[in-house]
């Protein structure tokens, strides 16, 4: 159910089981995993590109699962959670290189959380982001309080949360949720755009960006500005700063060797 290409430089992981929106099952994350894991171990690979097969970009949890934790007399939701979903939004907020979500179509419950974990999330214009929990009786998961909150503010976090309500792709560009809403045919020539840029970047600059602006929400001035002096003596310390600056100067493309 995960499709992974390894095109010049970046991968494309794609979730693909079109005729459950691509929700999730335990082989799609098992799959995702993997697929995650040999990106962040290939040295080939600058960049992540993620996105769905069909018409949807995922629709979170398999609400059609059999699995007795997730239905039945005793379900344990939290098992799961700390076992698929916890891990996921784990390794994607820490992966050492950029990674892209194109989010193709729906997005819903803890699909929609996990587009919201990438680094980048580009979106379709026809795409919608739902917080669907509400509507089965659960509370917004893999990082949706976290993510909503931070991104929107707690005021337009609370009704999406409450409601449900589909925010449209355009809207969710608006409102700061995601980087950009673009016409469905450029969805995946933006993304692929963006995938080898970075593909050609300092892969561990980027890295280190990630860390500085993940730590700043919750960090104070003093706690951000030393982890920001740390962060930054290593950048220096690398030959790709070398190189930029060359670059610079000489006025030509720098030619970054990820190190
Ligand atoms: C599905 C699903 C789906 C199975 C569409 N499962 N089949 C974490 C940890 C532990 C436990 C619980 O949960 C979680 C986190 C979560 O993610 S909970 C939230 C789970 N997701 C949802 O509640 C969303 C459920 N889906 C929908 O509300 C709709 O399908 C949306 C709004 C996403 C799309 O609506 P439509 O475009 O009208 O498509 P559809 O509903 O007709 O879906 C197409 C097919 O996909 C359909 O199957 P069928 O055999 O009738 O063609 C759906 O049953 C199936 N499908 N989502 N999550």
């Amino acid at each position: 159910p995960v499709l992974h290409e390894q095109k010049d430089g970046y991968s494309v992981i794609t979730l693909n089981r079109p005729d459950r929106l691509n929700a999730f099952n335990e082989l799609q994350h098992q799959q995702l995993r993997a697929a995650l894991d040999a990106c962040e171990a290939d040295a080939g690979c600058g960049a992540i590109v993620l996105t769905g097969a069909g018409r949807g970009f995922c629709a979170g949890q398999d609400l059609s699962d059999r699995d007795p934790t997730l239905i039945g007399e005793n379900p344990d939701l939290g098992k799961t959670l700390e076992t698929f979903y916890n891990p996921l939004v784990r390794k994607l907020r820490a992966m050492p290189k950029p990674v892209i979500c194109a989010v193709n179509g729906v997005a819903a419950g803890a699909g929609a959380n996990i587009a919201l974990a990438c680094d980048i999330v580009i979106a379709a214009k026809s795409a919608k982001f739902i917080q669907a929990f509400s509507k089965i009786a659960l509370i917004p998961d893999a990082g949706g309080t976290y993510w909503l909150t931070r991104l929107v503010g707690e005021a337009r976090a609370m009704a999406l949360a409450l409601t449900a309500h589909p925010l449209p792709a355009q809207d969710a560009a608006d409102w700061g949720l995601i980087w950009r809403a673009v016409e469905d045919d450029q969805l995946m020539e933006e993304a692929t755009r963006l995938a080898e840029g970075f593909a050609s970047g300092p892969t561990r600059a980027y890295a280190l960006t990630k860390r500085a602006v993940h730590a700043a929400s919750t960090n104070s001035l003093d706690a951000q500005l030393d982890l920001e002096r740390q962060l930054q003596r290593e950048a220096g310390r690398s030959d790709d700063y070398k190189e930029g600056v060359s670059a610079f100067l000489e006025k030509r493309p720098a030619n970054y060797r990820r190190k």
